[in-house]
């Protein structure tokens, strides 16, 4: 259904206006789905608000059940999931099956918290007396996503805070709609009540900015860029509202001089390259240890060149295309800035041929650290190798971005390896693998201007979408007072 869904209901945006969902390995438009404003959101977020009490008091392992089932629909589907994605997104479908993937898992997982919530059981210094704290849900949640894991990413959200208890709104990137649609299709499915599961599509100015202000909105979580993370925060200050923001990332694989440099270049590859360059923990920096530079460079140029653009539904291609002709533009200005600092290009640097938003993979070699495009995210299919002398340096301009999500490093070195983890200040650190990868029931997220401290995964995304309510019961029969000397 390309709708908007509302209190169980699949309906238009009140307006009646639409906008287009574009393929963008053609540029043609493959649906239309409802222009949502703050009138469709004040909706969404009243259903919610009204399913909120039955779905907290609903046991939570008969919520993971629901999620069980909606993570058994999700597996069975999975191929339809992941060629409907690679049509609305571009990656290739071998990525994209594995973003479906990354939603099962999660699905899973939560499921299994069903019949876990950890709390916290500690002894009374008091006679008589227990002790306890549990997870109480927060309410309503606006689950704010981008369109680089249109289903990984909204399950990253939707699950910890529907197994929680908390009952959700949910926007996702307008580049990506229709998988938005899929995955509350699913939940529909698999016996989420009406209200408990909304979904409104629209712009991010719009409908976004109307969700993450709404006042009924207990918890904004939310991935994208740094500056509307920022936005969100800000507005969010005002209201004391709950915010767990995942942003930008500026990762570098660290390629130190006794590295296997095979295995570094396929990790390289794989990770600047993968999904165009368009994952938060993309690696946009290679930062190698001089006497490796020469020989990785040729090896990483012979096999970037032999990357094949195209169209993600087609089996030999490697590389599908941007997600929108702005994005195209704005990687495409990163290579001028690249080249004006006095970079080196050494490969790529154009848009790619046909109506797709195609570009072509780009190194640029001798790359200072200070450089914009070694500061700044590109998103996009663009790397930059920055020669240093020591672990050490390597270490110090690793750090030294507004960024902190992932770094590698390649070395056989186990006193480097350790050192670099113990010194490292990313939320993510790959020994002898790339900068992606991430597996769902550990912490995920960043460091510095990457989030606001909080991660989503594992544990962790049961912090955000719960809060602590502990309880004393007092079995004495008198009054005891804690603290107070008799
Ligand atoms: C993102 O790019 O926003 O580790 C998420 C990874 C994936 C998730 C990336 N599992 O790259």
């Amino acid at each position: 259904m390309n709708k908007n869904y509302i209190d169980g209901k699949w309906v238009d945006a009140l307006s009646g206006q639409t906008f287009p969902s574009i393929n963008p390995a053609t540029g043609s438009v493959i649906a239309e789905l409802p222009k949502s404003d703050a009138a469709d959101v004040d909706r969404a977020v009243a259903a919610a608000e009204r399913a909120f009490d039955s779905w907290r008091k609903t046991p939570a392992p008969k919520r993971g059940e629901i999620l069980f089932k909606a993570g058994q629909l999700l597996l069975e589907r999975k191929e339809q999931l992941a060629r409907k994605m690679t049509e609305e997104m571009g990656k290739v479908l071998a990525e994209t099956r594995g973003d479906v993937q990354e939603a099962i898992d999660m699905t899973y997982y939560m499921a299994g918290e069903g019949r876990r919530l950890l709390g916290e059981v500690r002894p009374s210094e008091l006679q008589d007396k227990a002790c306890f704290a549990m997870r109480d849900p927060v309410g309503v949640v606006a689950a704010i996503t981008p369109w680089n894991f249109p289903m990984a990413i909204p399950s990253w959200k939707i699950m910890p805070a529907l197994i929680a208890g908390n009952t959700v709104v949910f926007k996702p990137a307008s580049d990506t709609p229709l998988l938005g649609c899929a995955m509350v299709e699913i939940l529909e499915e698999a016996g989420v009540p009406a209200g408990v599961i909304n979904l409104v599509h629209g712009s991010g100015d719009v409908a976004g900015h109307a969700l993450a202000n709404h006042p009924k909105v207990s918890l904004v979580s939310f991935t994208g860029s740094t500056a509307a993370g920022r936005n969100i925060a800000v507005d969010a200050a005002g209201a004391l509202k709950r915010v767990s923001l995942e942003l930008g990332g500026k990762n570098a694989i660290l390629v130190l001089e006794d590295a296997d440099l095979d295995l570094a270049v396929d990790g390289i590859v794989w990770s600047a390259f993968g999904t165009t360059g368009q994952r938060c923990t993309a690696a946009s920096r290679i930062i190698a240890q001089r006497p490796a530079v020469e020989a990785l460079t040729e090896k990483l140029l012979a096999r970037t060149e032999k990357l094949r653009l195209g169209n993600g539904l087609d089996p030999s291609t490697d590389v599908g295309p941007l997600i929108n002709q702005a994005r195209r533009e704005s990687v495409h200005e990163y290579v001028h800035v690249g080249r004006q600092e006095g970079a080196q290009l050494l490969t790529g640097g154009e848009p790619g041929s046909g109506a797709g938003f195609f570009y072509e993979p780009t190194i640029f070699a001798n790359v200072g650290p200070e450089m914009r495009i070694a500061q700044e995210e590109i998103f996009g299919p663009v790397t930059a190798i920055i020669p240093v002398t020591s672990l050490e340096q390597a270490v110090q301009v690793n750090n030294h971005t507004a960024y902190g999500l992932s770094t590698s490093i390649y070395t056989h070195d186990v006193q480097k390896a350790f050192r670099a983890m113990r010194d490292i200040s990313t939320g993510l650190v790959y020994i002898n693998a790339g900068t992606i990868g991430a597996e769902i029931h550990f912490p995920f997220g960043g460091t510095r201007g990457t989030g606001n401290g909080h991660r989503e995964g594992g544990d962790a995304a049961l912090d955000v979408f719960t809060e602590w309510k502990t309880c004393y019961v007092d079995y004495s029969g008198r009054l005891q007072k804690a603290q107070i000397d008799v």
